[in-house]
């Protein structure tokens, strides 16, 4: 079999990079290794930045979105001495967030794909690509014991932190640059309406908690936990009571509790790997880097790449030029690196570190502090929250 692009991986880089292909004519195929039911059900992501919204519209997936999404235009952060609000649209000039669920992005594409007869391989085994220094690399992969080999132009490695992709590109190329966090996210989602109209990020003695949600009548909230902590020794009472203390005695009593449907502990890590293209591979998305979930970046950050790279691309079916491929990486490399120093200053402002002595913690509140009365500091916060230029 022959296509242009091999696409390996259907989380939101990988669909979105095929929708906005199809749209300048380019063919790709999709191999993903799970069933479609294990990805639409999965939990991750809920807030989109204005550009990846925008992306979303152009790759024909934002009906839905546009009817059942909730537009933000501001956030909170809850300190010791009380909750105050980011203005996102004022201090952005009109920017603000969209919150919907990346399942329901990941099944709006889907949708979307199969609906124009797109190439998308659920339950693809043994992903193997092949040649990627030549302008023939070629892809195979196991489906129900056959094995299948497909030739292309360049292959798209979007399949994330755990995938294969990046594991191509040979040891004596590739630099990782990793920090992890001594704690967790357990998070839960529950049918009961929020606790606040927007989301809450709360600094307490006890460690970070956030207020999010799906939906008007669906909740999601994350507590900071140990990084050994299972899922079962949390009992749903304990979060709820956690999350009531943690959020503050106006916020947290007016939290309406219920039956918790899903709970689930996810590490926190700031990870990047350098360079980001090789010979013919693309790396985009998780598969290259992967930010702490505090300053809402993954899905954000998979759908700028694929926006790149999608452009790249096209120039070259355009016009032969490879310069704007050959760019890719940096130009990739450089917003990653802005949203990853956000990330982590944002959960270093929001977080309880163990080896914090009490100078630490009175800097951390002096900051909140000051970025409370500041103006000026909150534009800051909110041109990255917002997402930054694309160049
Ligand atoms: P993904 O990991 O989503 O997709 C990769 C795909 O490749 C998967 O479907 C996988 O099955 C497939 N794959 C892997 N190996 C393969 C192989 N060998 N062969 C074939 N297929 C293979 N981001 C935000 O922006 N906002 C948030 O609020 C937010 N909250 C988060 C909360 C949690 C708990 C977590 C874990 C993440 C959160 N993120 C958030 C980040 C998250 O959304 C990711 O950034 C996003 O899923 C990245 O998308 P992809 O790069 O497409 O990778
Ligand atoms: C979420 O709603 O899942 C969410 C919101 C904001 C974040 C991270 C996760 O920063």
């Amino acid at each position: 079999m022959r296509t242009q692009v091999v696409i390996i991986g259907a989380g939101p880089a990988g669909l979105l990079l095929s929708q906005l292909l199809q749209i300048e004519g380019i063919e790709s195929v999709i191999l993903e290794k799970h069933e479609r039911a294990y990805l639409e059900a999965r939990i991750r992501a809920g807030v989109l930045e204005p550009r990846t919204v925008d992306l979303l519209r152009r790759a024909g997936v934002g009906d839905r979105m546009d009817r059942e999404g909730l537009p933000h235009g501001g956030f909170c952060f809850s300190f010791d001495r009380g909750q105050f609000r980011i203005d996102l649209q004022e201090l952005t000039g009109g920017g603000h967030m969209m919150v919907y669920g990346q399942s329901e992005v990941t099944k709006d594409l889907i949708a979307a794909i199969i609906a124009r007869g797109g190439n998308l391989v659920f339950g693809a085994d043994q992903v193997r690509p092949a040649d990627l220094q030549s302008d023939r690399p070629t892809v195979t992969y196991v489906k129900n014991g056959i094995t299948h080999r497909i030739e292309c132009d360049f292959v798209a490695g979007c399949d994330g932190y755990h995938g294969v992709a990046r594991s191509c590109i040979p040891v004596d190329v590739l630099k990782i640059f990793e920090r992890s966090y001594p704690f967790g996210w357990l998070g839960i989602l529950a049918d009961v309406p929020p606790c606040h109209d927007e989301i809450i990020y709360a600094n307490h003695e006890r460690g970070f908690a956030l207020a999010s949600m799906r939906s008007r009548t669906r909740s999601r909230y994350y507590i900071q936990c140990g990084i050994d902590e299972r899922v079962e020794q949390w009992s749903d009472n304990q979060i709820w009571d956690e999350l009531a203390l943690r959020l503050g005695p106006l916020t947290g009593g007016r939290m309406v509790r219920g039956p918790v449907l899903e709970k689930s502990i996810a590490p926190l890590r700031s990870f990047v790997a350098e360079p980001m293209s090789y010979g013919r591979l693309f790396l985009a998305g998780d598969a290259a880097h992967i930010v702490p979930p505090t300053g809402a970046k993954g899905l954000n950050l998979a759908s700028a790449d694929v926006y790149y790279l999608s452009r790249a691309l096209t120039v070259f079916y355009r016009s032969g030029d490879m310069a704007e491929l050959g760019g890719y990486s940096a130009r990739a490399l450089s917003r990653v690196w802005k949203a990853e120093r956000f990330s982590w200053w944002i959960t270093a402002l929001t977080h309880r570190f163990a080896e914090q002595d009490e100078f630490a913690r009175k800097l951390q509140l002096a900051e909140l502090d000051y970025l409370r009365g500041s103006r000026a500091a909150q534009a800051a916060v909110a041109e990255n929250y917002v997402g930054l230029a694309l160049e």
